[in-house]
């Protein structure tokens, strides 16, 4: 076990050296995430491109604008053996068997459980006569990890990387007599160029789990979130752009709009509900235009206070009405100023969670009862917060954010970055974290929740002793990685901070390049386990070095101790209900001490699924202060009593 120190070697690799100690290997030694399966091996050594992606506003219904859900059961086939595409599945399914979209198909099937090689979605639907002359586009909500379409039999597209929605268009290859048939390969082989990349490395917890991973999270596969057919006018609202920001008593809403293929003409923006609404007009000149409005006596957007404005967007030809998109907007400014975080220029503490979109049988699919519960339970707890820890979550979670008046930190999927690999899997992985991050703005950009983007959890340098690469040099590659990631999410919008999560002991040359410190601390469970008041002073000068080297607005994005529900013990041991809240309690006090602090997420909100492995019992991640059906525990009783208090308390 490493001992705590205050700067120096990553403080919680104990966890992973200690397996390798016992493992005496690393993941490296074991084939990529497919002891359920076997996989061929072109598909591990070659990624596939991604091609025919279209970028669509979330698909909503209106005048203009229709949808038809997918949603259902369809029909399913594994592909152990990656015959498919040369048997032409996407014509039909040889031996087809049922499964429910959205879901992952982990939990539904035995001989699929730990499986994540190619298998084939397939189904039939009509198309509207009505839509013969309207654009028709196939969206996907998430796929988890790369998606191949087809219509009819001939390929539409294909898509790399989970939690993030994309579309191809259809129109040119739909039949109008008969039904279309659609057919998806969905593989979620894990690579080390992949994001998250798969067991390439060292892995999350040694290399001993199951299935081979380099992150604590099961990789559940399959089509995750909505499936849409999708028609616009022929000219339609491509993006929009709602920027906010405060003058005294009034809100300033702008508002930019990009009409497809160019078009010029006229539009309108009418914000607010009707009697009170204002209006302004827009002029599209080569598909862009741009407007300025102001609210007197704005009701701005807070965890107290969420309001909400509607926006709605039309375009118009003659008096025609072309497209029309609507949004609920907030009137909200953020801003990380010298130590503090600033939410309508008042420094504001996050109370909350990083969490996971986790939920028996459903694996990672859209499990919309589950989102609802989960921001009950939230605001029950009294979390004003959370973070979308390890990936984006779905776009129904974020607009209940909005609703409910959660502060989310946005995170890509960029978890277990390394960079002692060579410069070519650390070149890949950074094209799809570039994608994965204009994605996620362009997803996002327009939720007041949202008040910082996330690039990454807990980058590593991937160094070992005696490897082939110095630590100097991963540092620097490090440097090089984070410059430009973070440089590309501050070009897609200059108006919230950008950060990712340290891990305890990081390089905090890495950090320092963030607009937020977040820290992830894990002193009294990975080191000093049982010794409370040693790792409460760990981490507080943990905590005053990293504030030394970065003075910045610091967040403890994850912190926490395995604890199985029903289990007490008085003095408090590690693993029961007791140390779970004992644990809370140093690190809340800590915090409190502290005013650079301008948050606190306990890791985890519930327990959720992960690969098997000796350190996780039942493959369950046991950190969750509600468990994994959302029953509290102890500790949720003592966050709701501290959390309630006030919005400053920790
Ligand atoms: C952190 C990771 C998170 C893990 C957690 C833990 O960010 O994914 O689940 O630790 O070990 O390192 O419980």
């Amino acid at each position: 076990m490493t001992s705590e120190k205050p700067t120096g070697e990553p403080l919680k690799m104990d966890r992973r050296d200690f397996l390798l100690g016992v493992a005496g290997t690393g993941a490296a030694a074991m084939a990529p995430g497919n002891e359920g399966g076997k996989l061929p091996a072109e598909i591990a050594a070659e990624e596939p491109h991604q091609h025919g992606v279209v970028r669509l506003l979330l698909p909503q219904q209106n005048a203009h604008r229709n949808r038809i859900d997918l949603l259902g059961l369809w029909d399913f086939q594994l592909d152990p053996e990656d015959a498919g595409v040369s048997a032409q599945w996407f014509h039909g399914l040889p031996s087809p068997r049922t499964i429910a979209v959205p879901c992952s198909w982990n939990d539904l099937f035995n001989d699929a459980a730990d499986y994540l090689g190619p298998a084939w979605y397939f189904r039939e639907v009509w198309v509207p006569a009505a839509w013969r002359r309207q654009r028709i586009f196939l969206y996907f909500g998430s796929v988890n990890y790369a998606a191949q379409a087809w219509i009819n039999g001939t390929a539409v597209g294909s898509h790399l990387g989970g939690h993030l929605p994309f579309a191809f268009e259809i129109a040119s290859h739909l039949a109008w007599d008969r039904s279309n048939l659609i057919s998806v390969r969905v593989e979620n082989v894990q690579t080390a160029t992949r994001v998250p990349p798969g067991g390439n490395s060292r892995g999350g917890l040694g290399g001993m789990e199951l299935p081979a991973t380099s992150y604590d999270y099961f990789p559940y596969a399959g089509i995750h979130r909505q499936v849409q057919l999708v028609a616009l006018p022929e000219t339609y609202i491509e993006d929009i752009t709602v920027v906010t920001s405060i003058e005294g008593a009034s809100g300033i809403v702008n508002v930019k709009a990009q009409a497809n293929a160019e078009w010029s003409g006229a539009g309108k923006v009418q914000l607010g509900t009707a009697g009170s609404a204002r209006e302004a007009e827009l002029e599209f000149r080569r598909g862009f235009a741009e407007t300025t409005m102001r609210v007197p006596e704005a009701v701005f957007w807070s965890p107290d206070a969420p309001h909400l404005y509607p926006l709605e967007l039309t375009l118009s030809a003659h008096g025609t009405l072309l497209d029309s998109y609507r949004l609920d907007i907030g009137i909200r400014t953020v801003e990380a100023r010298g130590e503090q975080l600033l939410l309508n220029g008042q420094p504001i503490f996050l109370k909350g969670f990083s969490r996971h979109e986790d939920f028996a049988i459903s694996g990672r699919g859209l499990n919309l009862p589950v989102v609802v519960r989960d921001a009950e339970l939230l605001k029950w707890v009294g979390a004003n917060s959370f973070r979308t820890s390890h990936y984006p979550y779905s776009p129904e979670c974020m607009e209940l954010a909005d609703r409910y008046g959660f502060m989310v930190i946005d995170e890509i999927p960029a978890v277990g970055m390394t960079f002692s690999d060579g410069e070519t899997n650390i070149q890949k992985r950074l094209t799809q974290c570039l994608r994965d991050i204009d994605d996620l703005i362009a997803r996002d950009k327009n939720h007041p929740s949202v008040i910082a983007w996330s690039v990454a959890n807990e980058p590593g340098t991937g160094y070992s002793p005696g490897g082939a690469v110095p630590k100097a040099e991963a540092v620097a590659a490090g440097t090089k990685f984070f410059t430009q990631l973070l440089g590309r999410a501050r070009e897609q919008d200059g108006t919230r901070p950008v950060t990712f999560t340290t891990v305890q002991g990081g390089p905090l040359e890495w950090t320092a390049l963030c607009d937020i410190a977040c820290l992830n601390a894990y002193f009294g469970w990975y080191s000093l386990g049982g010794r409370l008041d040693q790792a409460a002073q760990a981490f507080a000068r943990y905590l005053d070095h990293v504030n030394s080297v970065v003075p910045k607005p610091t967040i403890i994005t994850e912190c926490g101790a395995g604890t199985l529900a029903g289990v007490h013990d008085e003095p408090p041991q590690m693993w029961t209900e007791e140390y779970q809240v004992e644990f809370l309690r140093h690190y809340l006090e800590v915090v409190s001490k502290r005013s650079f602090m301008a948050g606190l997420h306990v890791w985890n909100f519930q327990e959720f699924k992960t690969p098997q492995s000796i350190i996780r019992p039942a493959g369950q991640n046991n950190k969750g202060v509600f468990t994994r059906d959302r029953r509290p525990k102890m500790a949720a009783h003592f966050l709701r009593s501290r959390w309630n208090r006030s919005l400053r308390t920790t």
